[in-house]
């Protein structure tokens, strides 16, 4: 493939191996402060670590998902121009540290994560509940549906997967809010892993059942995350649909000013995360598809997941860093 078709095919896939230096500098920075009961401490250190890196890429960028916005976060906010600004003009969905609270309790499955598209590619999500539903690839459309009931989502899935619905595993936020949720669920005989955060990996866990033990997510999360989760999505294969939750005339008039007309709208993977699509996640601490960073003596491990939607090649680098100054 020469350079030309490189960039007629979407994004330079260059860029692919970029975004695995941004993601694995936030999974370091924060894996120092595993454990440490310090969730603001250790966002605060993948924030500025992620930034550094991301301001050295050849793109100009604009975060369109970031940590909140102008006037309540002062790095990576809400339509922050980030890169050296010589370079494609792309969209950047982050998380510097998804799930701060796992980080601090050093439990399974956070990452720093990032997905960047065409300009203009990505939902433009307020920062609101999403109510999301996701399956992995290999599956005809219109086995999920956001509208059906839990149990005719379980057992659509457990048809179309050819195995009984107790061999079912979903994965489900555990909130209060899903109590009833919950109780549907374990009504039908599927299980239900529950996670105290996380829903970015939770949704991933939906592409590799085999690896993860998960089939399916159901639940109530953040629309930032459910926006990461699409773009993963895209690239993985898998199916993924979410209605952002605006049960205010607050929230509906944050979204409108977004550019939301409609309210009740469902969003497709491929209406949040449009065109080319690059994604990666670095695991900070030891999770179902990732390990954590590793600090050895004389070299810092970490592994990281990188996609890209065009070829759907999706990769896993296991880093070994032996210069520890350049963290
Ligand atoms: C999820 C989860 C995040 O927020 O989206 C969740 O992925 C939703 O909000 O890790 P609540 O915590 O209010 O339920 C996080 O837990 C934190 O950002």
């Amino acid at each position: 493939m020469n350079v030309a078709q490189n960039i007629v095919a979407g994004l330079d896939r260059i860029l692919t191996m970029e975004l695995v230096r941004v993601t694995e500098r936030a999974a370091v920075a924060a894996a120092r402060l595993r454990g440490r009961g310090d969730e603001k401490a250790a966002d605060q250190v993948a924030v500025d670590a992620m930034r550094q890196e991301l301001n050295r890429l050849a793109i100009k960028g604009t975060v369109v998902i970031g940590e909140g916005e102008r006037d309540e976060a002062p790095m990576l906010y809400i339509g922050e121009e980030v890169g050296s600004g010589k370079g494609p003009a792309v969209d950047i969905a982050l998380d510097p540290l998804e799930g701060t609270t796992i980080c601090a309790k050093n439990l399974p499955n956070a990452l720093a994560v990032i997905a960047i598209a065409e300009k203009g590619s990505l939902l433009f999500a307020p920062d609101v509940y999403m109510d999301k539903i996701a399956i992995g690839p290999g599956y005809a459309d219109g086995v999920i549906d956001i509208d059906a009931s839990p149990a005719e989502n379980i057992a659509s899935l457990a048809r179309a997967k050819g195995v009984a619905i107790s061999d079912i595993t979903t994965c489900i936020l555990d909130r209060p809010r899903h109590a009833k949720l919950i109780d549907a669920v374990r009504a039908t005989g599927a299980a239900i892993r529950l996670i105290g955060d996380g829903d970015v990996a939770g949704v991933i866990h939906t592409t590799d059942p085999e690896e993860t033990g998960i089939d399916i997510y159901l639940g109530t999360g953040g629309a930032p995350e459910g926006v990461l989760a699409a773009a993963a999505l895209r690239c993985t294969g898998g199916q993924m649909q979410g209605r952002l939750i605006l049960d205010t005339p607050e929230k509906v008039a944050r979204a409108a000013k977004m550019g939301i007309s409609n309210p009740k709208r469902i969003y497709h993977a491929e209406d949040m995360a449009r065109g080319d699509v690059l994604f990666a996640a670095t695991g900070v601490t030891d999770g179902n598809m990732l390990a954590g960073v590793k600090f050895g003596r004389n070299y810092i491990t970490t592994h990281t997941i990188v996609l890209r939607s065009s070829s759907r090649t999706v990769r896993e680098i296991k880093a070994r860093h032996q210069d520890l100054d350049k963290f």
